[in-house]
């Protein structure tokens, strides 16, 4: 509880210098296109990033402590998962489960998300943007966004040849 409210508070703090010394010098030289502190407002972000078959899901859900991801051995999965809190009462001992999922052009769409300024890269982008709620304890402070493998491009050339 101690810890919970030392974040909270260190996080508004930080949030009020944001908004009031680094966002103004970012708008006025065209650094950002939205205040920097849209997308400190939510919750601290991490982005799982690698080849496909990488581990990446298996990662998350072993995190979770559920199986909240799909993972196998061929290209699985093609979209940007961003997996925040859910709030949802389970039985102790309950693995964590998906307690909402929305499509990307709700994500995009409601202002409690900080992914407005996304929108630009249109439907195609958004197709492939969706979201979980897990009521998972790890996801208390953070959330995670799972993504669609890359392709290696050593592993390419070598295909090629
Ligand atoms: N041996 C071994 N296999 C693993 C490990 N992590 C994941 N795997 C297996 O590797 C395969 C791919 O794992 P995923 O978690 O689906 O990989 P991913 O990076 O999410 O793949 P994409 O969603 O397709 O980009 C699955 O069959 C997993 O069971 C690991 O640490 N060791
Ligand atoms: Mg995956």
């Amino acid at each position: 509880m101690y810890r919970e409210n030392y974040i909270n508070s260190l996080r508004t703090e930080l949030l009020e210098m944001v908004e009031r010394y680094l966002s103004p010098v970012a708008m006025r030289y065209e650094y950002s296109e939205v205040p920097l502190e849209a997308n400190i407002k939510w919750r601290p972000q991490v982005l799982v990033l690698g080849n496909y078959s990488s581990g990446k899901s298996t990662m998350i859900n072993d995190l979770l402590g559920g199986e909240i991801q799909a993972t196998g051995q061929a290209p699985t999965d093609d979209s940007f998962t961003v997996i925040t809190y859910g709030d949802a009462a389970a039985d102790p001992g309950d693995k964590p489960f998906v307690t909402e999922e929305r499509d990307g052009k709700y994500l995009l769409n409601d202002s409690e998300y900080p992914f407005d300024s996304l929108k630009k890269h249109g439907e195609r982008f958004s197709s492939h943007f969706r979201l979980k709620k897990v009521n998972s304890p790890f996801l208390k402070n953070l959330a995670i966004i799972d993504t669609p493998g890359m392709l290696d491009s050593i592993t390419e050339r070598d295909r090629l040849i």
